[in-house]
């Protein structure tokens, strides 16, 4: 998720506890390189430049700005950030530095998304919607000999070409693609691996069907979330067509289909879509009402998309594309494997830290991504599904506008991994109702104990079996015996697979 400047506070009122998006905060001390990412860009609207080219210049009208000169460019926009919308456009008015500093549309996106208007038409920036300036009347002065990172880094990440990062895949960092798979290759070999599936989803009723235009044409008045903000179908997609935000704002809601009424595989056979069959079976449906939320309907333009997160609960995913194309940034996780390059994880495991937007870390991190250990990458396409391995981190970008669905669910070899989540990071645990939140993990051996008893014991047995071997590494750790330290080092924790992410019990 890309939360940019939008309020928490808002987005955890609307949701009961945040669900398939991810819990991230922004790094804010990344140092970004320019020569690295220097690439043919339309000019900046205002004329501004990056920060590097006030060396050479004879003036730098920052310092016309009074006592603003003196704040670093970021103390700045920080400052501008707690202005109301009046205060913006009076000091915007007073000089060009100013003006171009006012015009972040950051800005003006978190005024929005704090205090939306109640009726309001896209007007192509953050800054005319919340100000209902037609397109016409918008003015734009230019402001030369202004050189700043903070104003031209934004404009650059939402305009600089993305698709030399999504080309030109290592074939070992390539994503293997089936036509389908059985549920037995699926449960044997492939649990803990991304792959993607080329055939299931064509035959779906909604493949086909169900486009952004579709939705426009069906569902114009009923509002989908996208972050923090509730639109209307036909406000979101004046809004895919006329933005162009670093982080474009993106659908992501999990009630889509009680909202258009379409059958799904949960409630009945003659589904407008169902999970493939590949996937075998999934032991949250037998929480019946109290599973956590579990499918969501994704819709966003092309440069939306998700930063890097692993899904809740230590849950697995399918994501299907129906329109459009995705590039997926996948990595294993795991006590001994360090995350994601540019990605700090808390000690917790609670807070994931990523530069604020997908284009930045594409920028950054890319190279170093692409060859680091355990990179898997690949497209999906129209009609194609990806699986997401419980506990892999991924980073998603559409390459098209793109409509998906994603559902996520529990596959009997991944089990014990969603126990020991459960069990042992209940304050991470999310997307169940708080009544049953707190007792997440004893409701799913209640369960588990009464339908399957043999999968139950099967998953407790691995986790004793996971706290074993710990407590065994520890104990070789501290006696220091060389005998034992080599037994230990060639131990596995895997459960049916060697990307496990087994917690301390
Ligand atoms: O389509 C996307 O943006 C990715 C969604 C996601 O993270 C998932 O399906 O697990
Ligand atoms: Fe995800």
């Amino acid at each position: 998720m890309a939360p940019g400047l939008l309020d928490p506070e808002t987005v955890d009122i609307a949701e009961t506890r945040p669900s398939k998006k991810p819990r991230t905060s922004v790094a804010k001390d990344f140092q970004h390189d320019d020569d690295d990412v220097a690439t043919a860009l339309p000019s900046h609207p205002l004329g501004v430049k990056p920060a590097g080219n006030a060396y050479t210049a004879s003036e730098n009208i920052k310092s016309r700005c009074g006592s603003f000169a003196s704040l670093p460019d970021e103390l700045l926009s920080h400052v501008l950030e707690s202005f109301d919308a009046d205060t913006l456009i009076r000091l915007g008015s007073t000089c060009r530095a100013l003006y171009a500093f006012t015009r972040l549309d950051e800005l003006w996106r978190a005024l929005f998304v704090s205090s939306p208007p109640t009726d309001f038409t896209w007007r192509g920036t953050w800054r005319s919607t919340y100000l209902n300036i037609p397109t016409s009347h918008t003015t734009s002065i230019r402001c030369p000999n202004l050189f700043s990172d903070i104003l031209y880094r934004p404009f650059q990440c939402a305009h600089t070409p993305l698709s030399p990062f999504v080309s030109n895949i290592p074939p070992s960092n390539a994503i293997p693609r089936f036509s389908n798979l059985t549920p037995e290759d699926y449960a044997s070999n492939w649990t803990d691996k991304p792959f993607i599936l080329t055939e299931p989803v064509k035959q779906w009723p909604v493949y086909g069907t169900w486009t952004p235009e579709y939705l426009l044409d069906r569902f114009p008045d009923v509002k989908f979330r996208a972050e923090a903000v509730d639109w209307p179908t036909s406000t979101y997609i004046s809004y895919m067509h006329a933005q162009s935000d670093e982080s474009p704002l993106y659908v992501f809601d999990r009630l889509f289909a009680e909202k258009t009424h379409i059958a799904s595989s949960l409630s009945t056979p003659s589904a407008a879509y169902s999970s493939p069959a590949a996937f075998g079976p999934d032991l949250f449906s037998l929480l019946g009402p109290h599973r956590p939320d579990s499918r969501w309907l994704i819709m966003g333009p092309a440069r939306s998309g998700s930063t890097f997160h692993k899904d809740p609960n230590a849950t697995s995913a399918w994501n299907a594309v129906l329109t459009g194309s995705k590039y997926w940034l996948m990595f294993p996780s795991g006590h001994d494997t360090p995350p994601p390059p540019g990605v700090l994880v808390s000690d917790d495991q609670s807070e994931i830290t990523s530069p604020l937007s997908i284009a930045e870390y594409l920028l950054t991190f890319h190279p170093l991504a692409r060859n680091t250990k355990g990179c898997k990458e690949g497209i999906c396409h129209a009609g194609e599904i990806l699986h997401v391995p419980g506990g892999w981190f991924h980073l998603v970008l559409n390459l098209a506008d793109s409509l998906a669905l994603t559902q996520n669910f529990v596959p009997r070899k991944k089990l014990p991994d969603v126990l020991a989540f459960l069990r042992d990071q209940r304050s991470e645990v999310t997307g169940f109702n708080q009544d049953v939140c707190e007792r997440a993990y004893e409701l799913f051996v209640e369960r588990l104990g009464q339908e399957c008893p043999e999968i139950l014991a099967e998953g407790l047995v691995e986790l004793e079996r996971r706290a074993k071997g710990r407590r065994g590494k520890w104990d070789a750790l501290i006696k220091g015996d060389g005998e034992e330290k080599e037994q230990v080092g060639g131990f596995s924790f895997g459960f049916g697979g060697d990307d496990d992410d087994a917690d301390i019990p």
